[in-house]
């Protein structure tokens, strides 16, 4: 791993974004402080006790044009510091719609990792560079939080909640992953490596791990095995929606309201049935809150995703 003796380097495209506005903010400040203390200095000495400085009237430059002017320059001049920073913000929370997908489940005391293909790591997460990379993550037991120094990125992970976050690497190397949230005994041993690779090192060592089922393909066993397929397949004598289809619609639900179905309201849909309900449907689909893992719900999720390519999803028809 890098050294560094002063300043970690970024490594991805938002750690470069976070440096400009840091070194900015660290300069623009610097400058102010050093013009109002050259100013107070030189004040304190010119009109020292007993100083034969001029005291009457104010000098021509203090009018109060100068005045108004200076407090809007600086006034604009942190707006647009709070517009940057700002929208550096916000675009850390806006995924590009084409990243590649890695699930994260944090647990006392460790991150376990798993790609799109089903291939898993635990404290490890291999990568391509220059690639957009979504974590969906959630935790089983406490708060934890995702740290990489290098690539500037920190995220919660919370217990019931999904969150999300993204980067994207801009260099490869391996790169330190901390737990930044006081999780119990072992949390300062709770970390591990990022390991960013070439593209087409990533492909060959992703080709090497063994066999995993997809999520999806796992989350399908999982369907029949918790009883979902007895009520939600096609054939089924109770009333309960067809899932086909279902990822990425607007769904009414029965107050009236209309919720788009992401992965929040799937797993919504799963623990809490009775907070949502769709409408035209009885409220009779049993919570799974307890009988469920994080680590199950994630492939539940994904197999309903599966469902939803729009070439087998038949529209959706309307509820009677
Ligand atoms: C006893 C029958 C029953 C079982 C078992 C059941 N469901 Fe449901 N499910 C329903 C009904 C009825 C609804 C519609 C009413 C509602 O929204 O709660 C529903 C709604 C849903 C929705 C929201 C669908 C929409 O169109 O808005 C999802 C997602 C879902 N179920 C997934 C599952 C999964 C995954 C399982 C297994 C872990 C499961 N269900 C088990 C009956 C069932
Ligand atoms: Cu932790």
């Amino acid at each position: 791993m890098d050294k560094p003796i002063f300043w970690l380097p970024a490594a991805s495209t938002q750690g470069v974004v976070v440096d400009r506005l840091f070194f900015a903010l660290l300069a623009l400040s610097g400058a102010v402080l050093l013009l109002v203390l050259v100013l107070l200095v030189t004040f304190a000495v010119r009109y020292r006790h007993g100083s034969k400085a001029k005291r009457g009237a104010l000098p021509r430059l203090a009018r109060r044009e100068f005045e108004i002017g200076w407090t809007a320059a600086t006034f604009f001049l942190f707006l647009f510091v709070f517009w940057w920073a700002g929208s550096a913000n916000l675009s850390e929370f806006q995924p590009p719609s084409d990243a590649m997908e890695i699930h994260v489940t944090a647990k006392q005391w460790m991150f376990k990792t798993q790609h799109p293909n089903g291939a898993r790591e635990i404290n490890a997460l291999h990568m391509p560079v220059d690639t957009p990379i979504r974590l969906a993550m959630t935790s089983e037991d406490v708060i934890h939080s995702f740290w990489v120094p290098a690539f500037r990125f920190k995220r919660d992970i919370l217990p019931g909640r999904l969150t999300q976050g993204w980067f994207r690497a801009n260099r490869t190397g391996t790169f330190h992953l901390f737990c930044a949230e006081y999780c119990g005994t072992d949390h300062s041993l709770m970390g591990g490596a990022i390991v960013v690779m070439e593209k087409d090192a990533y492909a060959r060592w992703l080709a090497e791990q063994p066999e995993g089922d997809d999520l999806g393909k796992q989350g399908e066993a999982l369907f029949v095995q918790l009883g979902c397929a007895g009520c939600h397949a096609g054939r089924s004598a109770v009333h309960a929606p067809d899932l086909a289809g279902l990822y990425g619609r607007e769904i009414p639900l029965s107050d009236g309201t209309k919720v788009l179905a992401d992965e929040r309201y799937i797993r919504d849909s799963i623990l809490q049935p009775r907070r949502e309900i769709a409408a035209g449907f009885e409220p009779i689909m049993p919570s799974f809150a307890g009988t469920v893992s994080e680590s199950d719900l994630a492939k539940l999720v994904a197999y309903i995703r599966s469902l939803a390519s729009p070439s087998l999803a038949p529209q959706r028809s309307a509820a009677p």
